[in-house]
């Protein structure tokens, strides 16, 4: 089984952490970020994350990955057939609109990036978002609204979310916000740094594991 992924990418995220909670042994390709032709070979699209089991492709949807992985829905997938998913979405776009404009002027300088992917990546991501220097330039206003935004996830906090044990929308949201981790001088509430290491330690996800391989 390989997955092809970004190591920034909460979607790809998504599918690390499902491959880490059900145990299941993968071999790990980090694509560079301006590798259009691999992708577009295997989906006819530049997307990712992309799984395939034994050379047959599988999907470039992270949900209908992790769906076809758990085989024995420990991650309780029917959650997202359920009305609690509109919230969970909504949260996560508000949440990952200002992760996103806070952390990709910082994640293009990770080991995941070299000087041609960081041009690629910083080239398309300024034609949506303006230029990095201003998204850095603001800050304090994204800052401020992601931490108003993540106030509301807050009270919804049990072991997991609204629940005892780990769902999907656990990883959803976990995978969503973790990239605030690299943000410098941001620290999460406590509750919520505590529910994201609960998160970590099930998934046993270990973000940086791909940087420090050969
Ligand atoms: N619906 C997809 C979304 C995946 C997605 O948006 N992937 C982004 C990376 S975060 C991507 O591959 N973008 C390619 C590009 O912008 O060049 C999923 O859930 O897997």
């Amino acid at each position: 089984m390989k997955l092809y992924h970004y190591v920034h990418c909460p979607f790809c995220i998504r599918v690390r952490m499902a491959l880490g909670l059900l145990n299941i042994e993968f071999d790990s390709i980090v694509l560079p970020y301006n590798d259009e032709e691999t992708p577009k070979k295997l989906t006819g699209v530049k997307m990712l994350p992309i799984f395939t089991f034994k050379d047959t492709l599988s999907s470039n949807e992270s949900l209908e990955i992790i769906e076809k992985i758990d085989e024995r829905n420990i991650l309780q997938m029917e959650k997202l057939q359920s009305e609690e998913r509109k919230s969970v979405e909504d949260l996560l776009s508000k949440l990952g609109n200002d992760v996103h404009s806070l952390c990709m002027p910082y994640w293009i300088w990770t080991p995941e990036f070299d000087n041609t992917s960081r041009a690629y990546f910083q080239q398309k991501k300024e034609l949506k978002r303006g230029s990095f220097n201003k998204l850095i330039q603001n800050k304090a206003q994204f800052l401020e609204n992601f931490s108003k935004n993540l106030e509301a996830l807050i009270p919804q906090i049990e072991k997991f979310y609204k629940s005892d044990s780990l769902t999907i929308f656990d990883i959803m949201i976990a995978s969503h916000i973790w990239g605030m981790y690299i943000f410098p001088e941001y620290q999460f509430p406590k509750a919520v740094h505590d529910y994201l290491q609960r998160v970590k330690a099930e998934c046993r996800f270990d973000y940086h594991i791909d940087f420090w391989k050969d």
